[in-house]
C-alpha cells in the first residue's frame, strides 16, 4: 500500500481536472490529479472547440495560454443558415466580444505539458478510484495504480471525473437532485484535414436535420450532421456523411465544401443534464461531474472552465487567507451560471434541430424565430450575449 497526502486530490483529468490543477499550482497549492485512463486516451478524445473569453482568461491566469493566443482563430461572428441562405450574426459589432476556436484537444495538451514541466503530479490508469470520508475532516481517495494500492489523504476532493465519474454517484442519493433531458437525436461528427468551408461557423437549419461546419484550424475542419440514436459511426461511409452535409447546405456552399478522408468520426448523444448543489461537505464538483449541454452553444467546455476558476479561487481563499466565503458560495455561484447556459443551450438546440414530434407546425415556428432572430437587433444580440458569454 503507498500512503501519500496532498491538500487537495482532483479525480478526472480532463479540462476541469488539469485547470484545477495549473491554477492550484500558480497558488502553491499542493494537488494530485488521479485519472483512470491514459495521457494518450484523453488527448485522442475529439470534442469541443470553441472558447469564450473567459475560458482564454483563465488559461492566462493559469500560465498556459500562450499558443492558444498565437494559433487560435479570432471569430467575429457565426453565420446561421436556412431556407437556403446564410445570415451572419455579428458578435462583434452586437457585443464588443469575439471567440476563439481551439480545440479541446490542444488545451488538453498545453495544459498537460504545463504540469509535466512543472513536476506536478498525475496519476494516470488508476484503476478502481473511489472517495471516502467527504462528509467529515479527512477525506481520503483509493485507487490501484500498476496492481499496487495506494490511499491518498487530502482536505478537500474536487470531482472532475465527468459525467460517467464516480464522484457524483458517491454522493447519498437523498443528497442530490438532479434534472434532465435526453434529446431524440445525435450529432455524427466527422474530423478531416482539409480546409474549412467558410472563415466562420455555420449553423445549418435544414428539413433534412441540423448540420454545423466548424474548423480546428485553416486546415483542419470538424462537421456534424443530426443523426438518428440508433446510428452507429462506422455505417456511414465518408462519401455518406459529405453527400448529407452538403444537402443541408445552400447550394453555393454545398459547392465549395472541400472533402477528404476523416481523421475520426464519431456518434454523441445529446443531453441536458444538472445535478444540484455541488458541494458536500469537502466534495466539490466541476464540469461534467456536475452538469452537460448539448454541444449546439458550444458551452460545455466554457463552463467546465469557469467552475475551475471559481473552485480554484475558493480554495485559495480558504488555503491562504482563511475564509471559507469562496467555498461557500461556490455551488450557488455556479449554478446560476450553469443554468443559464443550460437555457442557451436548449433554446439553441431546439431552433436549430428537426424534431421528430414537432412535424409541420414545428417547423414553421422555427422558420418564423429564425427569420424574425436575423432580423431583430435585439434578438440576435440575445444570442450573441450568450454565445460570447455571459459576464462572470
Ligand atoms: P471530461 O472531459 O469528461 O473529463 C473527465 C475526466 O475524468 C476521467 N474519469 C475518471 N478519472 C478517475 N476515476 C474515475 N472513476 C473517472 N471517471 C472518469 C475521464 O477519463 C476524463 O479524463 O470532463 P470535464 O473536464 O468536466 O470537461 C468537460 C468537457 O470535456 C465537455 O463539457 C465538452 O467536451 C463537451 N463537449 C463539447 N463542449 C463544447 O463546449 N463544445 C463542443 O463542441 C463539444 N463537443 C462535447 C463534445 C462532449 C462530447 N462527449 C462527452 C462525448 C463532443 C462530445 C463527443
Ligand atoms: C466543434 O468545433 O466541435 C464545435 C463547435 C461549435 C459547437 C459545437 C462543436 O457549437
Amino acid at each position: 500500500m503507498v500512503h501519500e497526502r496532498t491538500q487537495v486530490a482532483i479525480i478526472g483529468a480532463g479540462p476541469a481536472g488539469l485547470l484545477l490543477g495549473a491554477l492550484l499550482a500558480r497558488h502553491d497549492i499542493d494537488a494530485v490529479i488521479v485519472e483512470h485512463r491514459s495521457a494518450e486516451y484523453v488527448l485522442a478524445r475529439i470534442r469541443a472547440g470553441v472558447l469564450e473569453q473567459t475560458t482564454l482568461d483563465l488559461l492566462r491566469e493559469a500560465g498556459v495560454a500562450d499558443r492558444c493566443l498565437k494559433e487560435g482563430l479570432t471569430h467575429d461572428g457565426i453565420e446561421l443558415s436556412f431556407d437556403g441562405a446564410l445570415h451572419r450574426i455579428d458578435f462583434r459589432a452586437l457585443t464588443g466580444k469575439h471567440v476563439t476556436v481551439y480545440g479541446q484537444t490542444e488545451v488538453t495538451h498545453d495544459l498537460m505539458q504545463s504540469r509535466a514541466v512543472a513536476g506536478l503530479t498525475t496519476d494516470y490508469e488508476a484503476e478502481d478510484v473511489q472517495i471516502e470520508g467527504f462528509d467529515g475532516e479527512h477525506p481520503v481517495v483509493r485507487y490501484v495504480k500498476n496492481g499496487v494500492p495506494h490511499e491518498l489523504a487530502c482536505d478537500f476532493i474536487a470531482g472532475c471525473d465527468g459525467y460517467h465519474g464516480i464522484c457524483r454517484a458517491t454522493v447519498p442519493r437523498d443528497a442530490i437532485t438532479t434534472y434532465e433531458k435526453i434529446y431524440p437525436f445525435g450529432w455524427l461528427g466527422v474530423l478531416a484535414d482539409v480546409p474549412p468551408v467558410r472563415h466562420e461557423l455555420i449553423y445549418a437549419n435544414h428539413e433534412r436535420g441540423f448540420a454545423l461546419c466548424s474548423q480546428r484550424s485553416k486546415t483542419r475542419s470538424r462537421y456534424y450532421v443530426q443523426c438518428s440514436l440508433d446510428d452507429q459511426a462506422d455505417q456511414w461511409s465518408d462519401d455518406a456523411f459529405w453527400d448529407e452535409l452538403r444537402r443541408r447546405l445552400p447550394v453555393d456552399i454545398a459547392e465549395a465544401v472541400t472533402t477528404g478522408p476523416s481523421i475520426e468520426k464519431s456518434i454523441a448523444p445529446l443531453r441536458s443534464f444538472v445535478a444540484e448543489p455541488m458541494r458536500f461537505g469537502r466534495l466539490f464538483l466541476a464540469g461534467d461531474a456536475a452538469h452537460i449541454v448539448p454541444p449546439t452553444g458550444a458551452k460545455g467546455l466554457n463552463l467546465a472552465a469557469t467552475d475551475a476558476g471559481y473552485l480554484a479561487r475558493g480554495l485559495a481563499e480558504h488555503c491562504l487567507e482563511r475564509s471559507s466565503a469562496g467555498l461557500d458560495h461556490y455551488s450557488a455561484r455556479c449554478l446560476a451560471r450553469v443554468w443559464k447556459a443550460e437555457r442557451f443551450s436548449w433554446w439553441f438546440t431546439s431552433l436549430m434541430h428537426r424534431f421528430p414530434e414537432a412535424g409541420a407546425f414545428g417547423s414553421r415556428l422555427q422558420q418564423a424565430e429564425l427569420t424574425y432572430l436575423v432580423g431583430s437587433r435585439s434578438a440576435s444580440t440575445a444570442l450573441a450575449e450568450n454565445y460570447v458569454g455571459l459576464p462572470i
